[in-house]
């Protein structure tokens, strides 16, 4: 079949939205009539930095409403609604004991530009088109295996619903399946983007009563203050690690870092009390630090997390039901683009006007 999709030909390159084929289903694939995706920075890094081969058709915050199932799914029918997240094998230990986002094919099935049998879904005359984490969801209609496929309530929005296959479970899911902050302990979430904003109404749910937020923008902090932070602070105008030490008894007990600035990666480390711990959630350059004083000395610990160490399926459904009952209002990151205003809304993203664009199509 044919589809629209924005494609990216070659690295750096606008999006152009055109005419891609679809190849036909295989027998444990799903075919995904898109109606809206998240806008995630990863797909800018897609775009301009190579990780995968051009030309692609990028997009892996897809929601939509199932049109045609492969012979072998069972799970899924024509007419649901679903959110599309990460790809990942379903078969390796790390999949097998509960933690997909650690598959040990994960770069290959999100990154390769290959679906899961390493051929190409997507094409244009003779011209192979590469797939983004299994989906390639910029497009009018995306193909993924059912097992990335999460089916949602049909009573909820779902143009808003594609972030939480990724960004959202990435800062939410940090919080609630991996650090699991005990009742009464305290967090710092650095950087507020859609990851950090998320971490933050995670916090909250889990019963923080300190959360502290850092951003260098003021509408951000305003933002983070009104999802749950109990302290905002800007690192341009103030000394982070000595006020989250003043305000929170010589340091916070977790922390999520979202920025991936090395700066920030070491505040961040100095700011935990004895035993703390902080999840690394941001893709951060090659950078030194300081073990001994920033982890040994005081028994601290520096965790890397991929996708909030999520099973989508179990976590999205979960996450709903706390946008359901007002305990998690991630609708308040998004505004909404047509999908022919694609390069706008990469631009507002990056220029940081816009947290969560959401690209609908009419
Ligand atoms: C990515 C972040 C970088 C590592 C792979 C997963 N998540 C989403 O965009
Ligand atoms: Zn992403």
């Amino acid at each position: 079949m044919k589809i629209q999709a924005a494609v990216t030909h070659a690295q750096g390159d606008p999006f152009s939205i055109e005419e891609v084929s679809v190849s036909a289903l295989r027998a444990d694939e799903v075919l995904v009539k898109i109606v809206a995706t998240g806008v995630c920075h990863t797909d800018a890094v897609g775009r301009d930095l190579g990780v995968s081969p051009y030309p692609i058709v990028l997009g892996h915050e897809g929601a939509g409403i199932i049109e045609q199932v492969g012979e072998n799914v069972r799970r899924l029918a024509p007419g649901d609604h679903v959110v599309m997240s990460f790809a990942h094998c379903g078969q390796c230990d790390n999949c097998l004991t509960g933690h997909p986002t650690v598959c040990e094919l994960f770069n290959d099935l999100n990154f390769g530009g290959r679906m899961d049998d390493h051929t190409c879904r997507l094409h244009q005359g003779d011209t192979d088109v590469h797939t983004f984490f299994g989906q390639s969801s910029f497009g009018t209609h995306a193909v993924a295996h059912e097992r990335n496929v999460v089916k949602v309530d049909r009573d909820v929005d779902l143009a808003l619903l594609g972030p939480l296959g990724c960004g959202i479970q990435t800062g939410a899911g940090t919080v609630l399946n991996r650090l699991k902050p005990e009742f009464g302990t305290s967090i710092a979430v650095y950087g507020c983007g859609a990851v950090g904003l998320s971490a933050i109404m995670a916090a909250k749910i889990a019963g923080c009563p300190q959360i502290f937020a850092v951003d260098v923008h003021d509408n951000r902090l305003e933002l983070a203050k009104e999802l749950g932070a109990t302290h905002t602070l800007n690192g341009k105008n103030v000394d982070v690690v000595k006020e989250i030490k003043a305000h929170s008894k010589g340091g916070t007990h977790y922390a999520v870092e979202s920025t991936g600035a090395p700066p920030v990666v070491r505040q961040c480390m100095q700011a935990l009390r004895p035993l703390g711990q902080a999840a690394i959630v941001g893709v951060t350059p090659e950078m030194n630090i300081d073990v001994h004083n920033d982890l040994m000395a005081e028994g601290k610990s520096m965790i890397g997390v991929i996708e909030g160490d999520s099973v989508p399926r179990v976590f999205i459904p979960q996450l709903i039901g706390f946008y359901k009952a007002g305990k998690f209002p991630f609708d308040r990151l998004v505004k909404f683009y047509d999908f022919n205003q694609i390069n706008q809304a990469f631009e507002d993203s990056a220029s940081g006007a816009t947290v969560k664009p959401i690209l609908k199509w009419a």
